[in-house]
């Protein structure tokens, strides 16, 4: 890999714990790394640029003393930055908040939701807590990278603070659908707060494609190749599926303990001749555990020739043992494990080998090495690390892996044995397939998910993140560069004062003035003809206002202003207030008749749209439509059409929230055109916002200035944010002269 860029500064990496583990005994405070996916990912990062961690470090104290002396610590040994809280705030924001609200309602279960009020404000007053560390350490050169769910609202927290900060969000668990996700009583405020990011990540696409679809729904953010634009800022979304240190599962394989531990549990377990099957988990609700029990059951009952030659391991972490449905939880599965040992079991054979507790990972491993089969059935599961942990520790290529459609890792392991939790008989297959899986027909699985998990490791995952967040940041510098800045502004007022001959192409919708829900309404107010008024009388101005609108239309609300009027992109025009309107080309709308049912079913099939007839020209605008029925529906009638007109000169445009048809001939360059010959100009400024309006862009010659209202791709050799900006830029140009 190429090494990361070197403008910026450190690598600071925000979440909410810190890769350490505080205890005390007998009152002496032992501190010890905790060698997190995370932590390890960024060991290869590290040689390049400092790295820092900001976050709790799960140790609770309100001792200042004790504080002081922990932050030294870990800041000289460990360069991490603890945060303190209290057991109120631990209670509420991490327990209460981030585990009984957000973990099941991201994970789609949303009976186990709690929506309470205070816990969402200690939430937000634990999110100011971290931005106010961050704000004590930050510099402007360094890097954020801010992780999962407890710190949603930080982004924009630092963005606000320092509007130039290069920051990227990840988010380790599922973004679900924009219909569950509109549930959640604090949605636009949770949605804001992550886009205050540069770059937001996911492990899949899918969860990529919900977090777009509610910032376009909840919030009305557009988004294009997966970037959305707020205001000058670019927030790029995308998935980044988070891999393994496969290298260090090499290496412990390797070491002859681990070598002794194997050998040891072979021995223990007697597996001699029976096939193991192994699932790990921490013991939550969305693992799908006693769904997997329950399959076990009926596996058993169906396959009696297997009892005594096969063994399940199960081992389950202790997790949120504070949470009222964790303990629940735990007793369902005790439950059903008894259920299931007393039904099968004999005093040689225990059907199932419940261990719940934790391994350190060296001490996991073991397991998965001696496992035959990975039984991984989670109900959602952001990614879900130990099936890429089998996957690995399977040097030999042997072994199965069932699992879940809903677990993240799925996208990547596509050649595992894929199962839907909800379906016993289909899990009952998979573990029937699984244990008749010749040697060979294990090696073709296992082959292609090894080499995927060894190629796409933690580090492979680290350095693309902090790459494409480099790259994003560097796109919007670009980006940013031609914004209308005073500078520029200065430079354009200078020009427009000294100038005698000066030529305005305006548009009008989007840039004099802000789209409204109906086109209509856009109706142009006092404030805005007076400034055109004044451009118009002004001798050595031509004002023209070059629109998409219909003659009709200009005529009634601009017709008194001593100005030139382009209507339907240059179908008809007046060059001045005194002269005609007139046709550059002769149209026949015969194809009108053909068309407009075309247009009609459209409108008749996507609630909010609606046809405008034009003189030459017919619309179908969708702007209050539901914005991705829209956009699809969109889409469709352009390639619709074209299909359709391909050998008509008719040309199909789809401009903002509308489609287009209208001759072959007319365009915004084409009228351009006709004002650009009248004379020799010694200024030429043009404003416009929409697709059409680059073809006006695109025939200016070199002298003139060309502005973009809105941010995104364009011909124009500048941009301002939006229509206010627009009229304020107008009002100055007004004053100069
Ligand atoms: P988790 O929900 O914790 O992580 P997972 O991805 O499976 O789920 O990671 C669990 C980790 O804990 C694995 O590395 C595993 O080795 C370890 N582990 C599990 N049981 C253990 C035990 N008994 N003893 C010791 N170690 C044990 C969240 C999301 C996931 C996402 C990860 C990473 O919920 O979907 O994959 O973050 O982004």
């Amino acid at each position: 890999m190429q090494s990361i860029n070197t403008e910026f500064g450190r690598v600071v990496i925000i979440s909410n714990r810190l890769p350490i583990a505080i205890k005390k005994i007998k009152g002496q405070l032992s501190i010890q790394q905790s060698p997190g996916g995370l932590a390890t990912g960024l060991r290869h990062l590290q040689s390049e640029k400092k790295v820092i961690f900001v976050g709790w470090p799960g140790y609770i104290t309100e001792n200042q003393k004790e504080q002081k002396y922990i932050e030294e610590k870990l800041i000289t040994e460990y360069h991490c930055y603890p945060i303190f809280l209290s057991r109120h705030e631990f209670e509420k924001y991490y327990y209460g908040f981030s585990n009984r609200t957000l973990w099941p309602l991201f994970h789609y279960f949303t009976s186990h939701c709690t929506f309470e009020e205070s816990e969402w404000e200690v939430y937000k007053q634990v999110n100011q807590k971290f931005y106010r560390k961050i704000n004590s350490l930050a510099t402007t050169q360094d890097i954020f990278w801010i992780h999962d769910y407890h710190l949603l609202l930080l982004p924009q927290l630092i963005r606000k603070k320092y509007s130039e900060s290069t920051i990227g969000f990840f988010l380790h668990i599922p973004f679900p659908s924009s219909e569950v996700f509109r549930i959640f009583p604090w949605r636009s405020e949770l949605l804001e707060g992550v886009l205050g990011s540069d770059l937001i990540g996911f492990h899949t696409y899918e969860y990529a494609r919900h977090f777009l679809s509610s910032s376009l729904r909840l919030l009305g953010y557009e988004h294009e190749f997966a970037s959305i634009t707020i205001k000058d800022r670019i927030v790029k979304v995308d998935n980044y599926p988070i891999g393994i240190d496969a290298k260090e599962i090499e290496d412990l394989l390797q070491h002859p303990d681990t070598q002794k531990d194997i050998e040891r549990l072979k021995k223990s377990l007697d597996i001699n001749g029976k096939t193991l099957i192994l699932s790990v988990d921490r013991l939550d609700y969305s693992k799908g555990i006693p769904q997997r029990l329950e399959a076990y059951e009926m596996f058993l009952s169906q396959n009696p020739q297997c009892h005594n030659k096969i063994i399940y391991l199960m081992i389950c972490t202790p997790s949120r043992t504070k949470v009222k449905d964790y303990s629940l939880l735990k007793q369902e599965v005790d439950g059903l494990i008894g259920k299931i040992n007393g039904r099968f079991g004999n005093p040689g054979w225990t059907p199932i080998h419940y261990m719940y507790q934790f391994f350190p990972f060296e001490k996991l491993l073991p397991f998965y090495v001696i496992a035959d089969i990975a039984f991984i059935t989670p109900i959602r599961d952001g990614m879900n690390l130990v099936a890429k942990e089998y996957v690995a520790s399977k040097t030999d290529n042997r072994g199965v892996l069932i699992l879940s459609e809903t677990a993240g890792a799925v996208e990547e392991l596509s050649e595992a044995l894929i199962i839907n939790v909800n379906n016993k008989k289909e899990i009952v297959n998979a573990l029937c397939e699984a244990i008749s899986l010749t040697e060979k027909e294990q090696i073709e699985r296992m082959k292609p998910l090894r080499q995927r998990i060894v190629e796409y490791d933690i580090q492979h995952w680290t350095q693309s993140f902090i790459r494409s967040l480099i790259e994003t940041k560097k796109k919007k510098a670009l980006h940013f560069s031609r914004k209308l800045n005073p500078d520029w502004q200065k430079k354009l007022l200078t020009e427009y004062k000294k100038s005698q001959r000066r030529l305005l192409l305006f548009d009008y919708d989007g840039t004099l003035i802000p789209f409204y829900k109906k086109p209509d309404k856009a109706v142009p107010d006092a404030a805005l003809k007076r400034i055109l008024h004044a451009f118009a009388e002004n001798p050595k101005n031509l004002l023209v206002i070059i629109s998409g609108r219909d003659q009709k239309t200009l005529k009634q609300w601009l017709g008194d202003i001593p100005c030139a009027l382009v209507a339907e992109h240059g179908a008809s025009l007046r060059k001045s207030e005194k002269s005609r309107w007139r046709s550059p080309e002769i149209f026949t709308l015969k194809w009108k008749d053909e068309v407009r049912p075309i247009l009609k079913s459209y409108e008749a099939r996507v609630p909010g749209s609606f046809v405008e007839e034009k003189d030459i020209g017919l619309a179908w605008h969708y702007r209050n439509a539901i914005p991705e029925l829209g956009e699809m529906r969109a889409c469709q009638l352009h390639d619709h059409l074209k299909e359709f007109l391909a050998n008509i000169d008719l040309q199909v445009l789809h401009g903002k929230k509308v489609v287009e048809v209208k001759p072959l001939a007319i365009n915004k360059g084409k009228a351009t055109l006709e004002f650009i010959k009248v004379k020799k100009w010694d200024f030429i400024l043009a404003l416009g916002d929409d697709w059409t309006d680059e073809e006006m862009f695109k025939v200016l010659p070199p002298l003139a200035y060309s502005i973009k209202v809105g941010f995104g791709t364009t011909h124009a050799q500048l941009y301002i944010e939006s229509p206010q900006e627009c009229r304020t830029l107008l009002k100055k140009m007004l004053k100069t002269c």
